[in-house]
């Protein structure tokens, strides 16, 4: 058991892709969690691929590979993070701000909240302000969820937060953020509806500002 979450963690760290699958599917078959594989093992593997590229030890291109190992073990991870038959409680757009592409994070929450029976819009990385309020003008949007990853693109959360005010769209739905970066005192200060340190908090907070 302990061996293979090592080996997963390594396969992610070293960008194999096709040894992150393996090792995916060899710990569900060993009976581990599907929460343990993800937290204890792969989330785990991107934060040390973050510090080893402060260190200077990996640069853009490994951060990339790892990160293509990482959703491929997430790939096999989706089907037992998301049950097909909750029925919905919402509907959530997701998408990482404006001049920000990972997209890790803002993934893992788009499954769980689709897990628990939110109907997903999912916009992608890179969304300006105006595509989220496109979104709200155009659908039954209960929330807008909203995740950055630096510290530089962060400001786009609260331009999207002003464009749905000056929209006039602010008050039909609930934003919430999330994203390393993110604070919860950042969210009180844009305005937002709420912040969620994690995709799995962020359905649990997702559920309550619905009341559901
Ligand atoms: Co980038 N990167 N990156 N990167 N990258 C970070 C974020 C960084 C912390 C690395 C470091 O220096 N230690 C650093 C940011 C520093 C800062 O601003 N404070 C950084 C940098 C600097 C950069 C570039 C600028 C590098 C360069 O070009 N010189 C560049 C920027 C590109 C851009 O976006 N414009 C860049 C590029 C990239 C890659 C493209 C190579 C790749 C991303 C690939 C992809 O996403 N498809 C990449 C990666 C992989 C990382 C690290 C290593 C891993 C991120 C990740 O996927 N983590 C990252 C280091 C780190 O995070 N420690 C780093 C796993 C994922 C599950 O976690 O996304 O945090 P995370 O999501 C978490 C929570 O944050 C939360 O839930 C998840 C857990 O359940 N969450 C939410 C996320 N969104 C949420 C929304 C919510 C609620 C919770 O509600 C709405």
């Amino acid at each position: 058991m302990e061996a293979t979450m090592n080996e997963l963690y390594d396969g992610i760290i070293n960008g194999d892709a096709q040894e992150a699958k393996e090792q995916v599917q060899s710990a569900l078959d060993a009976g581990i969690d599907p929460s343990s594989i993800l937290n204890d093992s792969m989330v785990k593997a991107m934060a040390e691929v973050g510090r080893l590229f402060e260190e200077g030890e990996y640069y853009v291109p490994e951060m990339l590979i790892s990160a293509r190992a990482m959703q491929s073990g997430l790939a096999v991870l989706k089907p037992l993070l998301v049950q097909a038959d909750v029925k919905a409680v919402g509907k959530v757009v997701a998408g990482t701000v404006k001049g920000d592409l990972h997209d890790i994070g803002k993934n893992l929450l788009c499954m769980m909240l689709e897990g628990a029976g939110f109907e997903i819009q999912d916009l992608g990385t890179d969304v300006s302000p105006q595509k989220f309020v496109d979104a709200v003008r155009a659908g039954d949007v209960d929330i807008i969820a909203l995740s950055a990853l630096l510290t530089t693109t962060m400001p786009n959360m609260k331009a999207t937060i002003q464009a749905l005010q000056e929209s006039g769209l602010r008050e039909r739905v609930k934003v919430i953020i999330g994203g390393a970066p993110v604070t919860p005192d950042y969210a009180n200060q844009i305005g937002a509806d709420g912040y969620a340190p994690d995709a799995s908090r962020a359905v649990a907070l997702a559920k309550s500002l619905l009341g559901a």
